[in-house]
């Protein structure tokens, strides 16, 4: 064999070279996260013992909290939603058995549940090419429609950037208000600052729809977007959000680095600053509940929480929205202080449950936070309310746990319309009472 000139050395070196990139470029992309077999129960502890023992089994296997969001947050008698990886789970058993903690299985395989959220009416009956309000959507489809509204409803929505996220994405607020040259009050809501909550990033979606095409039918609705700027940022999370996406459905926090630790993220909903890191929240980065290094150290906290310093003075409501548990929740989450407007915001809420409850029997429990769930400080509408913003109030969308952060498409639609029904409440009260 005759020797290799130089010349056709280096052929054969890039060709072996392309070869490498054709395979890793053929590899994989970064997969799901695998939940067979992974099970979500739900248990009542009974006792002070038993709270401490699943204190103490939580160090030691790998749980995920569903509800409440840690162990540091469970109470008494209160439903516990856990969600046991495949490989915990003869350990849980023995642990359920030897402590005598009653459970029932909520999900028996959660990977399943994953492929049956995608079953909503299939968007073959719209125009080519037209959003579905009733699937759930990437992020880069999320952006994609910010835009499609803006360019189909420009005289109602604006859009702009509040900021942007820790891996450098764009955070879009949709503006939503007639122009007329005066200067209006404002009307703020936002949506997905919890990442796996993706039911609220659908009514995001929904509530921005129906004020479009609402405007000039519904009363209320145009009243809204003739007196005031409504404010929608729907997605707050977006690194969280296009994570659940790619690949982990489960993921909640942020996606920023915590230095001195390998656990990503921060709980953008334990970062504000009010009472920053004191109750239920974690200075742990490894914790689903971690507060983060300082309050707003997450860009899209600040964001948001910047846009409503600056405009504190004119906005007066602040609606922040999650899921599940279905709550209507009130000041203060992070102390047992009673708020100065309790009594008004209690019975808003009171009507606006009710009337939420009318379309499909939906219950939803309402009252301040700290009692009606647990306490959290550093969470959103504490720190809205602390800055003059008086309707500052946090819903916990659909369900109860049967499919608990995997809610299917085809319940979007009930749940969206029933949600507009307490809106509308909300929104009538605001506008009647603007203070
Ligand atoms: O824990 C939370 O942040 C919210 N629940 S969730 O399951 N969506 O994570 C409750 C928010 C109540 N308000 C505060 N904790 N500030
Ligand atoms: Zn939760
Ligand atoms: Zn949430």
């Amino acid at each position: 064999m005759a020797p290799l000139r130089p010349a056709a050395l280096i052929l054969r070196l890039s060709q072996l070279l392309l070869l490498l990139l054709g395979l890793t470029w053929a590899l994989p992309g970064p997969s799901q996260e695998d939940f067979r077999g992974n099970q979500v129960l739900s248990l009542t502890l009974t006792s002070q013992a038993q709270l401490f023992a699943l204190q103490q089994l939580d160090q030691v296997v790998q749980l995920d909290f569903w509800q409440p969001e840690s162990a540091s947050q469970l109470r008494l008698g209160e439903e516990v939603h856990l969600h046991v990886p495949s490989a915990s789970g003869s350990r849980v058993a023995e642990w359920l058995a030897q402590h005598g903690v009653t459970h029932r299985l909520l999900i028996q395989d959660v990977a399943e549940r994953v492929r049956s959220q995608f079953d909503g009416a299939s968007s073959s009956s719209l125009a080519r090419g037209a959003h579905s309000y009733e699937k759930y959507h990437t992020l880069d489809e999320i952006y994609q429609w910010t835009s499609n509204m803006v360019a189909q409803y420009p005289d109602l929505v604006t859009k702009t950037e509040i900021g942007t996220s820790s891996e450098g994405r764009s955070i879009p607020m949709l503006t939503i208000s007639r122009k007329t040259g005066a200067s209006k009050k404002g009307f703020f809501v936002d949506c997905g600052i919890h990442a796996r909550e993706w039911i609220s990033t659908a009514f995001c979606q929904w509530f921005v729809k129906e004020l479009v095409e609402g405007y000039g039918s519904s009363e209320t609705l145009t009243r809204l977007v003739d007196e005031m700027d409504v404010f929608v940022v729907p997605v707050i999370n977006v690194d969280g959000y296009a994570f659940t996406w790619s690949k982990d459905r489960m993921w909640r926090k942020t996606r920023s680095h915590n230095p001195g630790s390998a656990c990503i993220g921060t709980d953008p909903n334990r970062n504000w600053d009010s009472n920053w890191c004191v109750e239920g929240a974690s200075p742990n980065p490894c914790a689903e509940t971690f507060c983060g290094s300082s309050a707003e150290s997450e860009p899209e906290v600040k964001a948001v929480a910047d846009f409503l310093r600056g405009r504190s003075s004119t906005i007066v409501a602040y609606l922040s929205m999650h899921a599940y548990s279905q709550l209507l929740l009130l000041p203060y989450a992070g102390s047992y202080q009673q708020s100065e407007h309790n009594n008004e915001l209690s019975s808003l809420a009171k009507r606006a449950t009710k009337a939420l409850s009318s379309a499909y029997g939906t219950k939803y429990r309402y009252g301040p936070a700290s009692t009606t769930i647990y306490l959290a400080s550093g969470g959103s509408f504490d720190w809205a309310y602390d800055q003059g913003i008086r309707y500052s109030m946090t819903f916990e969308l659909r369900d109860t746990g049967r499919h608990g952060f995997l809610l299917p498409e085809s319940q979007i639609r009930a749940t969206c319309e029933e949600t507009m029904l307490a809106y509308e409440v909300i929104v009538q009260h605001v506008l009647d009472h603007p203070y």
